[in-house]
């Protein structure tokens, strides 16, 4: 026996289709998201980090999360501030909305210099705070530097992020930092549990299904 499923079946399929088309993660960097050194960064100094014409891009240069470095000038960024408690500020632009899931942060190997803190706020694309969290980052690996991956309990549908970098003792060394998102769901506010891959795309795929295996009921003759 031959069943055409309905349109609206075929349809439901689709979207399901579609909504987890969208929930793979993206590393974002230097290809899809720009970095400037922040108004908030303390007075303090730079020392070589742009020597040789390097810029702060060199902050979202690693190609993939993966990717391993060495430290040299051209691929580190090494601030020192004048006092306890001053650091450096990146602010981050992604261009659209995203969900943010893992940070990836490449930091120097050593406490004297590496990176002991990043307190991070998240803005959504209309620059409104949706949220802070702060990160206390392990010690680089040695001697190629490959990134930590911790898990960001990030706010959803974040366009602008503002890292505020500090050391125990003034230094602030490190390689990279990325993020692994997704493209925010437009329809959804942002203060809503993430829409993707869970059970309302699932709830919609049985709909299709009970749409679909609805039509093969027989037809019971009642006598
Ligand atoms: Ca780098
Ligand atoms: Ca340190």
């Amino acid at each position: 026996m031959l069943f055409k499923p309905s349109l609206s079946c075929v349809l439901l399929i689709c979207t399901f289709g579609a909504v987890n088309a969208v929930a793979a993660p993206v590393y974002l960097n230097e290809t899809n998201i720009s970095v400037a050194v922040g108004s908030g960064t303390s007075s303090g100094s730079f020392n070589n980090t742009f020597a040789g014409g390097n810029t702060i891009n060199k902050v979202i240069d690693a190609p993939s999360a993966d990717a391993e470095e060495f430290h040299n000038q051209s691929t580190h960024i090494w601030f020192t501030a004048d006092s306890v408690g001053g650091g450096l500020e990146l602010d981050f632009d992604f261009g659209q909305e995203y969900d943010i899931s893992t940070l990836h942060f490449w930091n120097y190997t050593g406490e004297n210099f590496d990176v002991d803190e990043i307190d991070f706020t998240f803005f959504s694309a209309s620059n409104t705070e949706v949220g802070t969290l702060e990160v206390f980052p392990d010690l680089g690996s040695s001697p190629g530097i490959k990134a930590q991956d911790i898990n960001l309990a990030a706010p959803l549908n974040v366009q602008y992020v503002t890292a505020f970098l500090t050391g125990s003792n003034r230094q602030v060394d490190f390689q990279n930092i990325g993020f692994s998102a997704e493209v925010s769901d437009p329809t959804n506010p942002g203060t809503d549990p993430a829409p993707v891959s869970g059970p309302g795309s699932l709830g919609l795929l049985g709909i299709a299904m009970a749409s679909l295996f609805g039509r093969f009921r027989p037809h019971r003759k009642w006598v």
